[in-house]
């Protein structure tokens, strides 16, 4: 089922009826066994008609995200690996990127506070100081308090290639700015763990010509998801739960940057189809 965040209150579809919710957003996402929970609610719940459900995702639509941080783990695929490696090769910090990928210990970095995150249809930016910029679609977890995985969400990792390649020290820099961040359209809750033949598709557009497409699934990532939860949550709490994005399999060729005003398109199976369209802080 899915829960979707909007201006008029919390919509939760479960097959195609839709139910109005009377609740704090986060605490809603972060009770124990929410599955079962929304599942009682469908049959208390206020239905509202899927017209009305349309109108208010077309327009009250936020990104599903209450007060959590988003944090986000990194070469968790082959393709991250050999991008971060080809990027930074001449600046010598390729090496590190190999090792990451194979230790034990997962990259695992902070991403963003929810005032810097971009919903579906929402604009993301990319950065002036920047020459080399790109979208990530990734699998997005939303974990509980408990440190159970209670969702999913389609997030998009924006990102300097440039100022990655440079150093890696600079990642930050790379990877936190305004509207750095994209999460959405809903948060998708399951009975059981997403499964790994789940499908992720990317295309990107410049004025309706297709500049990139492409897919892969969650199987091909190296990590399992509760182990990047565990190495989350060892030393952190997190009063109302996270969100974590669970690292890139889809990288453009190296001759491709984004540019105001394209469109990126990412789709997951079974969450559904994020849109953000690219612009820079305080416009062209
Ligand atoms: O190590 C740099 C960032 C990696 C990342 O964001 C990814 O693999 O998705
Ligand atoms: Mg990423």
């Amino acid at each position: 089922m899915k829960l979707y965040k909007t201006g008029k209150g919390i919509v939760l579809q479960f097959k195609e009826e839709y139910y109005v919710l009377q609740h704090d957003w986060d605490t809603l996402i972060n009770r124990d066994n929410l599955y079962a929970y929304l599942l009682e609610e469908s049959v208390n719940g206020k239905k509202i008609t899927a017209e009305q459900a349309t109108a208010w995702h077309n327009e009250f639509l936020l990104p599903p995200i209450g007060s959590q941080e988003v944090w986000a783990a990194g070469v968790t695929y082959l393709r991250s690996r050999d991008a971060r490696m080809e990027e930074s090769k001449d600046t010598g910090g390729a090496d590190c990127y190999q090792r990451v990928y194979e230790a034990e210990r997962p990259e695992l970095f902070f991403k963003a506070l929810p005032h810097r995150v971009a919903g579906h249809q929402q604009t993301v930016y990319i950065r002036k100081d920047s020459t080399w910029n790109v979208p990530e679609p990734e699998l997005a977890l939303y974990i509980n308090t408990a440190g159970v995985i209670q969702g999913y969400t389609i997030g998009n990792d924006m990102s300097s290639r440039s100022i990655e390649g440079e150093n890696p020290l600079y990642l930050p820099q790379a990877k936190v700015y305004e509207k750095s961040a994209g999460l959405g359209p809903c948060l998708y809750v399951t009975e059981h763990p997403i499964s790994p033949e789940t499908g992720i598709y990317m295309s990107i557009h410049r004025n309706e010509e297709k500049m990139y497409e492409g897919s892969t699934t969650i199987s091909r990532m190296k990590r399992l998801l509760p182990e990047l939860v565990s190495y989350l949550y060892q030393e952190m709490d997190f009063a109302t739960g996270c969100f974590l994005m669970t690292g890139t399999c889809l990288v453009p060729s190296t001759d491709f940057t984004l540019q105001p005003n394209d469109r990126v398109t990412i789709s997951i199976d079974g969450i559904g189809t994020l849109v953000n369209i690219v612009d820079v802080k305080g416009g062209v």
